[in-house]
């Protein structure tokens, strides 16, 4: 997964971290080369660039803390970068309604929406431990809603029962009544396969969620698809309240860039990653994790971490000697103010 970036990523770093000391140029080489590695990933240049703006002032500017390089540090600006970019935290799934808590799965043909709603049941029966129903809106694709009861079948995951020729609006209703009579605490609907430039099929899906006013939204998007997957998240939230992003197919992504580019583009986080064809081929997305992945430099990253914890417990011991003899400066309060203001607000 994304191993093209991440050999870029070593290639650029074991250069940095040989040097001693870093000048601007030898910074500016480094950006030049995440930049490229970014722009092959198929991330798009937007994104590259506001990516390469943030870090450049950071690793120009930094404090080297003491026992480690500057190598070392710029790998962690990055890394923090990173992790800002694919969406800081991991947005855990919303089960905040009165069940039965529906959800919907939404996205391009063929993109996996169907192989990812059994996924996602299992999953939240897995870990939730929630009794799911999954329902097929899918009534265009022949034998679409079967292929969602076969896999209903074979995972023992229930499946609201097919009456042929309902329309999608009235399954819907038909569902919701079926999971409150077998006590199904969530309701998955996989619905069919659709384009944003097809009016009367996006006009449908927003049909569909003003009838079940679904917790969560989920775009299922191909990771093999790169920046387009991205720009058609932001077209799909013109039409429907999207919440989350589920990207498919990233165990055969060698390049990242619809993983990357996502959030900045969409501004709609990933929550899921499909990493292959099976059942339990699927990964809640933890940004940091992710990021971790890619730059392959967690040893780094945390050695920098417990450099920069150090140092603060250092300057906080100094300071409490100083406080104590009645020695405490300007200069104590201000790296105290410091020290604070790294922690983030109050
Ligand atoms: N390798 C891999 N294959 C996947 C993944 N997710 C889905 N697939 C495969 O993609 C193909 C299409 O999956 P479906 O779930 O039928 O896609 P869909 O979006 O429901 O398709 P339509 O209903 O026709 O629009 C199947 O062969 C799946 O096994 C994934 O994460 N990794
Ligand atoms: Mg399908």
């Amino acid at each position: 997964m994304f191993e093209n970036l991440t050999n870029k990523f070593e290639e650029i770093f074991s250069s940095l971290k040989k040097a001693p000391s870093l000048d601007e140029a030898q910074v500016d080489e480094g950006l030049r080369g995440i930049r490229q590695a970014l722009l092959e990933a198929d991330v798009s240049l937007d994104v590259a660039k506001d990516f390469i703006e943030k870090v450049k002032p950071k690793a120009l500017g930094q404090e080297i803390i003491r026992s480690t390089s500057p190598g070392d540090m710029v790998v962690k600006i990055v890394y923090d970068e990173l992790v800002d970019l694919l969406g800081a935290t991991n947005n855990e799934i919303n089960l905040n309604a009165v069940p039965p808590v529906p959800m919907m799965l939404v996205g391009l043909q063929g993109s996996g929406k169907t192989t990812t709603t059994a996924k996602l049941a299992k999953f939240l029966e897995n870990n939730k431990k929630k009794k799911v129903m999954m329902v097929s809106l899918d009534i265009y694709r022949p034998a679409a809603q079967e292929q969602l009861r076969s896999l209903g079948e074979q995972n023992n995951i229930l499946t609201l029962p097919i009456i042929e020729g309902q329309q999608p609006a009235d399954i819907c209703r038909r569902a919701i009544s079926a999971a409150n009579l077998n006590g199904a605490e969530i309701i998955l609907f996989d619905t069919a396969g659709r384009t944003q430039i097809d009016l009367q099929m996006m006009s449908e899906i927003k049909q569909i969620e003003a009838v079940i006013n679904p917790t969560e939204t989920f775009l299922v998007a191909d990771s093999l698809t790169g920046q387009v997957a991205a720009s058609v998240a932001k077209e799909f939230k013109n039409t429907v309240n999207l919440s989350g992003i589920i990207l498919t197919r990233a165990d055969g992504d060698a390049r990242g860039g619809a993983a990357v580019s996502m959030k900045f583009v969409s501004n709609v986080p990933i929550k899921f990653l499909g990493i292959g064809e099976k059942i339990d081929n699927l990964e809640v997305f933890h940004p940091d994790r992710i990021a971790n992945r890619i730059l392959g430099m967690g040893d780094i990253v945390s050695l920098v971490e417990k450099a920069a914890k150090d140092l603060g417990e250092e300057n906080l011991k100094q300071a409490e000697e100083n406080l104590k003899k009645g020695q405490f400066s300007m200069e104590d309060y201000l790296s105290q103010l410091r020290q604070m203001k790294k922690m983030g607000g109050i």
